[in-house]
């Protein structure tokens, strides 16, 4: 039924008018998308879309990552990050050592930390809202995006406590919002294969609904370009639209290009620059209630980012500095960028670049 539409209909001229007309697209369109060679079509109605929430901005923030551990009791097929304790480069950073790697953003005048780290086997909510309330304290005016789902979730396990009442802990001890993180796809089926010992979709979705309930905004990703289906791909911004339907909690959709080296999926080649693409542009196209759409610079490398501002994207996150999960499994774009590459590299594309905080407020 699905390819007799295709092939009735490549031209995509009746996604075109809903595109248009401010319509929803439907699983069945955002298949034929994904089944489009046409991907200059693609661009132009995501850029559409993109245009008319956006305008000709695009957003970045001075922040700076802090990878505060390594290890991690999960062993997650794609991920070239994790060591077991004790292994030869496991590290656990204490909190004098967050603080020291945090102070850094005075001089840089970041506006952002984005913490996150592995699943320690021992460390329970103690030590994550120590760390939480050590960095508030010292830097207050700092906006702080900490823990994935995926670890809130294992806060909550290891400590006998709710996801709700972790989250409230770490928000009255500083949390700003939470990061996109570990949400890899959705399907059971390829997390199964992928990440046994993850939280399942509907647990990561749950996660995000409490935080949002709580007031808590979050971002969202997709891990794309290992062993997903178009079907898999679509059933999980769905279930991302289907939630923002309900909660709005979501700020920004973030695609996360698989790296392999180093994984234990070696054997399969990078995504290539026209996925990213259409990635980007698709998800623009389908999660119609989200305000922002990132590209994240540090996996899809500077052109494809610059490209993609004219496939959707609204957003090139930011200065990042030493980012370390991507550059394990061989990343070969630099580890930070200063603000004039940034902004540079926005307004040779012919677009204006709006400096924001976390909270997509504007800087200047
Ligand atoms: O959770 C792990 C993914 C995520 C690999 O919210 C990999 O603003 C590619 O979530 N190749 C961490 N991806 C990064 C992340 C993120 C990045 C930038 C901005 C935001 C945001 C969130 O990276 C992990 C996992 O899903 N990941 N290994 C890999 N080999």
């Amino acid at each position: 039924m699905q390819l007799l539409k295709t092939k009735m209909n490549p031209s995509l001229s009746d996604i075109e008018e809903k595109v248009i007309n401010g319509d929803r697209l439907d699983f069945e369109d955002g298949i034929r998308l994904f089944e489009s060679p046409d991907i200059l079509t693609i661009g132009r109605l995501a850029n559409i879309v993109r245009e008319r929430i956006n305008n000709n901005k695009v957003f970045y923030i001075i922040n700076r990552h802090i990878n505060y551990s390594n290890i991690c009791k999960n062993k997650c097929k794609f991920c070239a990050f994790r060591r077991e304790e004790g292994e030869n480069g496991a590290y656990q950073m204490s909190i004098k050592e967050i603080i020291d790697k945090a102070s850094k953003i005075i001089q840089e005048k970041a506006t952002e930390l984005h913490i996150v780290g592995g699943l320690h086997p021992a460390l329970g909510i103690d030590f994550y809202v120590d760390m939480i309330s050590s960095i508030h304290k010292r830097f207050p005016e700092v906006h702080l995006q900490a823990f994935t789902a995926v670890e809130i979730s294992h806060f909550a396990g290891i400590s006998g406590m709710t996801t709700y009442e972790v989250l409230k802990r770490l928000k009255d001890a500083g949390l700003g919002s939470l990061p996109g993180g570990g949400a890899e796809v959705f399907s059971t089926a390829i997390r199964e294969e992928l990440c046994p010992e993850k939280l399942s979709g509907e647990e990561w979705l749950n996660t995000m609904r409490t935080a949002h309930n709580l007031g808590i905004k979050s971002n969202a990703t997709m891990l794309y370009g290992h062993i997903e289906t178009n079907e898999d791909r679509i059933s999980h911004l769905l279930k991302l639209r289907e939630l923002q339907d309900e909660t709005g909690g979501f700020m920004s959709f973030i695609p996360l290009a698989f790296h392999p080296k180093n994984t234990d999926m070696e054997n399969i080649s990078s995504a290539a620059g026209i996925l990213d693409l259409k990635i980007l542009a698709i998800g623009r196209l389908m999660l119609d209630n989200f305000d922002h759409i990132k590209a994240f610079w540090i996996m899809l490398g500077i052109k494809i980012s610059q490209i993609s501002l004219s496939f959707g994207v609204d957003d090139i996150d930011g200065t990042v500095a030493e980012e370390k999960i991507t550059h394990s499994a061989g990343a070969e774009t630099p580890e930070a960028l200063t603000v004039d590459d940034i902004k540079s590299l926005i307004e040779e594309t012919g677009r204006e670049p709006v400096e924001r905080d976390t909270l997509y407020n504007h800087m200047n």
